[in-house]
């Protein structure tokens, strides 16, 4: 342990690779950290104590990498098991105001109970969600109208719905606007451009972006930590590793219809509070489903999660 001068500054974690941390000090300037041995978080096993998004307090070292000494509580946090069998969880970031989830229709075409995964995960963290549709560069009439679907249909939930093109710049002013003055997390599936839109939004930001082709031939990509990347006007972006999903919530199964909103409203009428909307008397999903109520796709979301649920149960453990 090096000796510590005793000098204390404030800021914020933007950048995580292994055990080395970048911070921005309140007054812009950016410096290397390492966490302190023995800083804990209570309360949850993590792989990594601090994360992206963090307040910290850092003391300066003698040496050259300065120190993070304390961790400010969490507004909230979002965090992966490690692996899957694993009780160590890693966060991905922290103090968000908004969870952005970028897909695509193609190119790679992000599945539905993906996107609706990720919409309840957001739901259980209490963070609002839009979804960005990115690539309408490449998209014919049928995706086009395919696109105008899913605008209708989960902004009939209550989650915002944009369409634009990193490649030509069509929805980013609209989309720069909006993230103005929040920390938004960019979420999605590999290769669905999330560091493409960015580096369109941050003009100089500079991020790695991958080829189609590198994605599909070896499964990589090319972001492998969560990096925090500030607006000029205001407000933040992070971009974290382009996995699948942003979240392993474990849901017990009487709650995972608490967040899908519609399911959760209709449910309000069912004739056992504990119902799993699976068939049992009096349900008052089922009939919202056959009067369009509840989009199909969206109960077929609802049940994947349940079903990976009771298949896992073994493996479950509370957080
Ligand atoms: N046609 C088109 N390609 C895009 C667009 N945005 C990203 N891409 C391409 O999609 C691939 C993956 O982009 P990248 O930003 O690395 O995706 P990430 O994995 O989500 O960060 C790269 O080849 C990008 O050039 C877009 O709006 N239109
Ligand atoms: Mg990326
Ligand atoms: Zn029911």
């Amino acid at each position: 342990m090096p000796e510590l001068s005793g000098e204390m500054m404030k800021g914020t974690v933007v950048r995580n690779t292994g055990s080395n941390y970048m911070v921005r000090l309140d007054s812009g300037m950016e410096i290397p950290c390492r966490v302190k041995g023995n800083l804990r978080i209570k309360g949850i096993r993590t792989t990594n104590p601090v994360a992206v998004g963090d307040i910290v307090t850092v003391a300066k070292a003698a040496d050259d990498a300065d120190f993070i000494v304390a961790v400010e509580p969490r507004r909230n946090y979002i965090i992966r098991r490690a692996s899957n069998l694993s009780k160590e969880s890693h966060i991905l970031a922290s103090n968000l105001d908004c969870a952005a989830l970028v897909i695509s229709l193609r190119d790679p075409a992000t599945p539905t109970t993906f996107i609706d995964r990720f919409l309840a995960t957001a739901e259980a963290y209490a963070i609002p969600a839009v979804i960005i549709i990115n690539k309408a560069d490449i998209y014919d009439a049928d995706d086009m109208e395919l696109a105008e679907a899913m605008k209708y249909l989960y902004e009939s939930i209550g989650y915002g719905v944009t369409v634009v093109s990193a490649l030509t710049g069509e929805g980013i002013g609209p989309l720069r606007d909006f993230l103005r003055d929040k920390t938004t997390l960019f979420a999605g599936n590999s290769g669905t451009g999330k560091s493409s839109l960015i580096n369109a939004i941050v003009p100089g930001a500079g991020l790695k972006t991958g080829r189609i082709s590198d994605i599909h031939h070896t499964g990589t990509h090319t972001t492998t930590f969560s990096e925090m990347v500030s607006l000029p006007g205001g407000g933040e972006i992070i971009d974290i590793p382009g996995v699948r999903g942003f979240g392993t919530i474990d849901f017990k199964p009487e709650e995972v219809s608490h967040y899908f909103p519609e399911i959760f409203k209709a449910a309000s009428g069912c004739r056992y509070s504990d119902c799993k909307h699976t068939g049992e008397p009096g349900c008052a999903v089922i009939p919202a489903i056959e009067r369009h109520d509840i989009a199909q796709s969206r109960y077929a979301s609802y049940l994947s999660i349940l079903e990976e649920l009771q298949d896992s149960d073994k493996y479950r453990k509370p957080f």
